[in-house]
């Protein structure tokens, strides 16, 4: 996956260093987006740059971050239980017992593939966009009403008009 510069990421940094605090390498800068299915850290003493993974490449057993963070199972919570219903989580990474897909797959286990539309920014700038098997919805932001694709704050109609007689 693609390189990106690490301020443009400074939002979703910032409440998973918090996660990593007691973590012998809190110094390595490392974030993880599940509901897109990637996450990004440093490959070198530089903390401009970050590469971004597909989530299959955490706990897998080979060091793809500087300083590991991929691989420290415990913080990450990777687990080896998202077998449950016969299928293995193969197209994502079992946290805590749920299988969170790569970008482009879905299902209950990341077995079927699925393209996630919201990366192309799909509704309207007032809604939120939900990926969903061979789809995705649109919600209105509360207090905004519409389709999703179409949003509109509620419109006040109400007028007062002040006349100063002399
Ligand atoms: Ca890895
Ligand atoms: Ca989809």
């Amino acid at each position: 996956m693609q390189q990106v510069h690490s301020q443009q990421l400074h939002k979703q940094i910032s409440p998973f260093k918090k996660n990593l605090k007691s973590s012998r390498f809190r110094n390595e800068v490392f974030f993880l987006n599940l509901e897109d299915g990637y996450f990004g850290c440093q490959v070198n003493e530089s903390t401009d740059y970050l590469q971004l993974y597909e989530l299959s490449k955490l706990c897998d057993g080979n060091q793809d971050c500087f300083l590991g963070s991929d691989e420290l199972n415990k913080e990450l919570k990777c687990t080896n239980d998202c077998d449950k219903d016969g299928t293995q989580c193969i197209n994502g990474v079992c946290l805590n017992g749920v299988c969170h897909c790569n970008d482009g797959w879905g299902g209950c286990n990341c077995n079927v593939q699925d393209d996630n539309e919201c990366k192309y920014r799909p509704c309207d700038v007032f809604a939120h966009c939900t990926n969903t098997l061979g789809s995705f919805t649109c919600t209105c932001f509360p207090g905004y009403r519409g389709d999703g694709l179409h949003c509109e704050g509620k419109l006040h109609t109400t007028y007062i008009i002040y006349v100063q007689l002399t």
